[in-house]
């Protein structure tokens, strides 16, 4: 039978039933019929089998392929609400055997019918320290054993709304399976609330990334909206998982009525929504939630069941996850940083914050790392006579809701890993394993490993075996290989979720036979790299300057760091904001530790150094002397106040350096507008951070910092600049797009716009279509703006745009796009194509005011107005470098709305991820 259902799952489109609880609540029960406990649908397994047998036997007769069980909630939580938990085993097991009963009754041998054993999320949520993980996880372990025992043939995790808890049930399901010796199909839906998010706040793709490693066999959604909610959410799905996607939509979002809650969307709606997502989507289970009835199943399954599977073709990103987001682990022009300094190992300041048992300072700097830029958190709590198990669940149970970045646990003992991944909801990444003490039956390795596979974590690969820590490339590539073999071949892990780190040990400290372990270091990164494309490697970079004084660590850990990145490094374990910028490193500092780097003495360095007895070792310390941070930075600053004022407010966001910045600033207002200075002076240092950061010159933490400065600036001059009086004159909604943070040019649209007598309905970063959608509404907005930087966010704006046809609304909201990776052509012609409503490109802020103009001009009907006619289609432009402005290219070809360029390839630029270095 199972494999029959597996097999099914990924060709054909199966039918699944519809509501059991609210049948149950039309079906009119007593208090006795409930055995006194009121609510307790479970009950009725043993009570009213007959009700129960009823509602199956009416889906079947509907069509449906899968029958759920009635054990939505025999779980741990929800019967103890009623002091019956002990009940939960007894209960599904019942539920099971009437299920299975029905089922078989319908099956003939051309449509076998399936027992799905339902897995509800229970009362508690372990994420919020309501329940214990592993409490949970065991008693699901026991109740899906039951349901093995009376025949279910696979089970549905539903309506999770906490990522801790559906990591329990899929543990506790996998257990079960192995423990009666089956094969047992686990299906997971998640449940996305009309905020876009599940209940605490985790997006579509962290659910995606958290859930598919675990080994589950299909994802999908159900409860919390109708299908029109989950439309955007369905194609995150659909677009990356490896896994059928499922559907189980509510028959609408509830309208609360004298009677009770009413669902709105009948059999014919449900279906209609259905069928289009089937095909757009490639679900391969379709069926309802809650208001869903008989009837509504009988109509889906007439229109669907039996349907060969829309093909899709999923673009799988390797990543690890907060309980919030996902973060893939390579990273745009970026190194994937780890921040290092939540390690009680690493950083005084956080071991003395943990000795103290002071976990807030704990989470301050964790929040610290997340602010200067870092991707991941090395969360290490390792420390002699502490007990390391109760000090990882504090922090791990703290640092899963109060840190948004996801977390690399790090420790050598294998019961304090599996403490903090009972604890962090999110997809950890376990650092390390490695064949120190072998790969025997008692080694750290075979002890760590079944945790890694279990909770579907990535891992660090250490390259250290029986004989030590590797010195040479090729001892260090040998043990790589080994251990990637081995994670793969034995283990059953990805490449992809594998990072390597080939360990370097200091070489400044003067003795001769670590010279060399910088230059060892990077070459086996680059054979590795070479060898195994799909491997990571990661490398904790302080090391390589142990000994040395702060301001020498600094300079040579980013110059370290920076070869690393050119020889293939993917990720570091780093003080992200302690990396200095290549190129703001003075000449002889960073030539100097070059040379030490690549172990260059006497005259194998380059001239003018390279002369007999050049020891780059003597000479760096030599530079070092009596140089500390803050006189390196005093340095820079007088090297800044040397500049003609409007080159330095220029080199001030180049620099991220705010000190000083309103006095230049109110300095430049004596000379020029406060526009002229945002447009000339300050985007112009941003298109040059654009051009450092696009070509790896510069790392993240710099351009935030960057950033900040741009946005001060940004909030000193707004007052400056000229304003109407006149208000009211239109209504303009403003969003980055989901998935992009940057905000800095939407804010400046903003401005602008609002001081021109609209209003602006700001709504921030990262915004779901449903978000804006549902803002645009409730302002009734004339128009609609919409940001984004990222090149992927040309694909957002461009299903936004479907969104909007689908949902009848592209006539109603003129639409205008702005963001580095756009060009005119791809908007007016590939996306206003396909937009059934007007769409237009906004080059830059005043762009979008004269938008709006018309936009308002049209529809207060002036006569002669309307929307700037859409520019001839351009040919394709060298690439512009950096971001904001720059002028328009050529044009030739045809106009209108019969562009007729392949949507699939897009004329985006891409060229934004590399832009020609400045100067
Ligand atoms: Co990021 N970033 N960034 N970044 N960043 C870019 C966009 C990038 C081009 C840099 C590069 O490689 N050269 C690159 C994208 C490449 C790609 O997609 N292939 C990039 C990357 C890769 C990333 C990360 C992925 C890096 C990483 O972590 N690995 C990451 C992404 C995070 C995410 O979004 N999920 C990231 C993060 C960041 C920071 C957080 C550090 C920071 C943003 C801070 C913030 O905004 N609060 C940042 C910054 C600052 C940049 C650059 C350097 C500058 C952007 C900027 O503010 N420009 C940028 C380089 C670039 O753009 N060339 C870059 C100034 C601003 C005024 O211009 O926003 O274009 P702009 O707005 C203009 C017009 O476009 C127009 O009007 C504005 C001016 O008048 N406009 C509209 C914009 N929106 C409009 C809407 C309208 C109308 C007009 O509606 C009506």
């Amino acid at each position: 039978m199972t494999s029959a259902l597996r097999s099914a799952l990924g060709s054909r489109l199966l039918i699944l039933d519809g509501a059991m609880g609210t049948m149950l609540q039309a079906a009119d029960l007593s208090l006795d019929d409930f055995d006194g406990l009121e609510g307790c649908n479970e009950i009725l397994n043993v009570t009213r089998p007959d009700v129960i047998s009823e509602i199956h036997d009416r889906y079947l007769a509907a069509g449906a392929d899968l029958i759920e069980t009635n054990t939505f909630g025999a779980n741990l939580s929800a019967l103890g609400e009623y002091n019956i938990a002990e009940r939960a085993v007894e209960l599904a097991g019942a539920a099971t055997r009437l299920a299975r009963r029905a089922a078989d009754a319908a099956s003939t041998p051309d449509r076998p019918r399936f027992v799905v054993g339902s897995v509800g999320p229970g009362t508690k949520l372990p994420t919020l320290g309501h329940i214990a993980f592993a409490a949970i996880r065991d008693v699901y372990q026991q109740t899906i054993e039951a349901m093995i025992d009376e025949g279910a043939d696979a089970v549905q995790i539903e309506t999770c709304q906490d990522l801790l808890q559906a990591k329990a049930a899929v543990i506790g399901a996998h257990r079960a399976a192995a423990a009666r010796g089956v094969d047992l199909p686990v299906m997971v839906d998640i449940t996305v609330e009309t905020t876009g998010t599940m209940l605490l706040g985790s997006e579509t793709g962290a659910a995606l990334t958290v859930l598919e490693p675990l080994g589950i066999d299909a994802i999908g959604m159900n409860c919390a909206t109708g299908p029109a909610e989950m439309a955007e959410h369905l194609r995150t799905l659909s677009g990356a998982a490896r896994v059928p996607v499922t559907c189980m939509p509510n028959a609408g979002l509830p309208v609360i009525t004298g009677e009770g809650a009413r669902y709105p969307l009948g059999p014919e709606d449900l279906t209609e929504a259905l069928t289009d997502y089937a095909q757009r989507f490639g679900l391969s289970v379709v069926g309802g939630c809650c208001g869903t009835t008989p009837e509504h199943i009988a109509m889906v399954s007439a229109a669907l069941a039996g349907r060969p599977v829309a093909p899709r073709h999923p673009v799988h990103v390797d990543a690890v996850a907060s309980l919030y987001s996902e973060v893939p682990l390579s990273q745009d022009t970026a190194y994937l940083a780890i921040g290092e300094r939540t390690n009680a190992n690493g950083s005084k300041a956080f071991r003395e914050a943990m000795l103290a048992e002071n976990w807030d300072e704990c989470i301050d700097i964790a929040k610290t790392q997340t602010r200067d830029g870092a991707h991941l958190l090395d969360l290490c709590v390792d420390y002699v006579g502490r007990d390391g198990t109760a000090d990882m669940a504090t922090l791990a149970a703290r640092m899963s809701t109060a840190v948004t970045l996801p977390v690399v646990l790090d420790s050598t003992e294998p019961q304090v890993l599996r403490t903090g991944l009972e604890h962090l909801a999110g997809r950890c990444i376990i650092n390390s394993v490695n064949f120190e003490d072998g790969d025997g039956p008692e080694s750290r390795y075979q002890r760590v490993m079944p945790l890694v596979r279990e909770h579907g974590a990535g891992v660090v690969a250490l390259t250290i075996d029986e004989e030590g820590q590797a010195r040479t490339r090729e001892w260090k590539v040998r043990v790589a290989s080994r251990l990637i073999d081995d994670l793969v071949g034995r283990w059953g892990m990805e490449v992809g979720d594998i990072l390597v780190d080939c360990l370097t040990f200091p070489i400044a400290t003067g003795q001769q036979e670590t010279r060399r372990d910088g230059v060892e270091t990077i070459e086996a990164i680059r054979e590795l790299k070479s060898r195994y494309p799909g491997v990571r490697t990661t490398l904790g970079v302080s090391n390589i300057s142990f000994g040395l004084n702060p301001a020498a660590r600094i300079v040579l850990n980013s110059v370290f760091l920076h070869e690393a990145v050119e020889a293939g490094l993917d990720s570091a374990i780093v003080h992200a904001a302690k990396i200095l910028p290549i190129d703001r490193i003075p000449e002889e500092q960073r030539d100097v530790a070059l040379d030490l780097v690549w172990d260059r003495r006497g005259t194998d360095a380059p001239a003018p150094r390279g002369v007999e007895g050049y020891d780059p070792l003597t000479r760096f310390l030599e530079l070092f002397e009596g140089v500390t941070a803050a006189s390196m930075k005093a340095e820079r600053e007088a090297e800044l106040a040397a500049m003609p004022l409007l080159e330095r407010l220029k080199q001030r966001i180049i620099d991220g350096n705010a000190k000083g910045l309103i006095e230049d600033l109110d300095e430049a207002l004596t000379i020029k507008g406060a526009l002229d200075i945002v447009n000339e002076d300050l985007l112009a240092g941003m298109q040059v951070v654009g051009e450092l950061f696009g070509s790896g010159r510069m790392q993240l933490p710099f351009v935030l910092q960057s950033a900040e400065v741009m946005k001060t600036a940004v909030a000193h001059l707004e007052p400056h600049m000229e304003k109407t009086d006149a208000g009211g004159k239109g209504t303009l909604v403003l969003a980055t797009v989901k998935g992009d943070v940057h905000d800095i040019g939407k804010n400046l649209v903003d401005i602008i716009v609002s001081n021109n007598g609209y209003s602006v309905v700001n709504l921030g970063i990262k915004q779901p279509v449903q978000a804006i959608i549902r803002a645009a509404e409730e302002h009734h907005a004339d128009a609609i703006g919409m940001s984004g930087l990222l090149v992927k966010s040309t694909m957002v704006m461009r299903d936004n745009l479907l969104e909007l046809n689908r949902e009848g609304l592209a006539r109603n909201y003129p639409v205008m796009l702005g963001g580095a990776a756009l060009t005119r052509s791809y908007v007016e012609h590939d996306l206003n194509d396909l937009f059934e409503g007007e769409v237009r490109y906004a080059r830059d802020a005043f762009e979008g005011l004269r938008l709006m103009d018309s936009v308002m001009a049209v529809k207060h009907g002036v006569p002669g107005s309307s929307l700037p006619e859409i520019r001839a289609r351009r040919v394709p432009a060298r690439p512009r470098a950096g971001s904001v402005g720059g002028a328009e290219a050529a044009t030739s070809g045809g106009s209108g709305k019969s562009g007729g360029a392949d949507p699939a390839q897009p004329d985006v630029r891409s060229d934004v991820a590399r832009p020609t270095p400045a100067g």
